[in-house]
């Protein structure tokens, strides 16, 4: 109750920030991507974590407004940094299944976009498989629109959901982001590993790039590496920063 009431006027108040986390490419060591993570800074509980307000805010019908605000502060935040040198680097930004369903979601991201004069490769969504094997017909046609404007799209926590492959045949997807859950262990646990890299080749063999979430050493970026996997996020590089430590750790390999 407490949290809904203060979620309602959250955006009003200015009580919202994003977070931004890299995406290394693993060949290169380029930062090529940023996942923007929002946190609520609350008066009273401080910097509140998203898994704490957002399944709140999808009740409560606050998701549609909040969504929003991620889009278009993410995105003024990369045509910003384009300006200032980071000229490839794309943003990643989460979709919950609300989101998803409003029927001007094309028309939206296309505003956003040309507000902030962004073209193809400036956007990546992600969502997860539960939401992108709900209604996967509709889901194929929507999503084939947004691709088709030069977005890309990427499933996130894969693995972990109770879902069949079928939906990877059916939707028009760029990139899988294997689950942190089989990343921790995969210096010591073979299932982990074994999965890991079944997904990877498996990605490789549909067309699609892999992004590791939560690499925490040196070790399993090894392991990673020699899987074939694309990009990696994680603390061993980065934890999600302020934009601004998010700049200056962009910046060191321009
Ligand atoms: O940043 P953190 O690891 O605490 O994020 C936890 C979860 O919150 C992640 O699963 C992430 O997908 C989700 N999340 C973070 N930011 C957003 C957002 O802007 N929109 C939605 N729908 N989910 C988000
Ligand atoms: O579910 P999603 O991948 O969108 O959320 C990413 C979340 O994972 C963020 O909240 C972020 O804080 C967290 N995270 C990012 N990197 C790591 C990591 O290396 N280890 C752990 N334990 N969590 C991480
Ligand atoms: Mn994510
Ligand atoms: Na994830």
């Amino acid at each position: 109750q407490y949290i809904e009431t203060g979620l309602r006027q959250a955006i009003a108040s200015n009580q919202l920030r994003l977070f931004y986390q890299p995406q290394i490419d693993i060949s290169t060591g380029q930062v090529v991507g940023v996942e923007a993570l929002i946190r609520w800074q609350h008066p009273e509980l401080g910097l509140v974590a998203p898994d704490r307000f957002i399944p709140i805010a999808e009740e409560i019908d606050m998701i549609i407004p909040i969504g929003q605000w991620v889009l278009e502060n993410a995105l003024a935040q990369l045509a910003q940094w384009r300006k200032k040198g980071a000229k490839t680097l794309r943003m990643a930004v989460n979709l919950s299944a609300h989101q998803l369903r409003k029927d001007t979601i094309v028309a939206d991201i296309i505003n956003v976009l040309a507000q902030y004069q962004l073209g193809k490769g400036a956007l990546e969504l992600e969502i997860t498989e539960s939401v992108a094997m709900q209604y996967p017909e509709q889901n194929a046609k929507l999503l084939a629109e947004l691709r088709q404007l030069g977005i890309e799209l990427a499933i996130d926590d894969f693995g972990t959901g109770y879902s069949s492959l079928s939906y990877l045949k059916l939707l028009p997807l760029d990139r899988l982001k294997l689950d942190r859950s089989f990343v921790k262990d995969i210096e010591n646990d073979p299932n982990d590993a074994a999965i890991s890299a079944a997904t990877i080749s498996m990605s490789h063999e549909l067309g699609l790039t892999v992004v590791a979430e939560g690499v925490e050493n040196e070790a399993q970026l090894v392991l990673l590496s020699s899987m074939g996997c694309d990009l990696v996020q994680g603390y061993y590089f980065s934890k999600p920063l302020s934009a601004d430590d998010c700049f200056r750790f962009i910046e060191r390999n321009f």
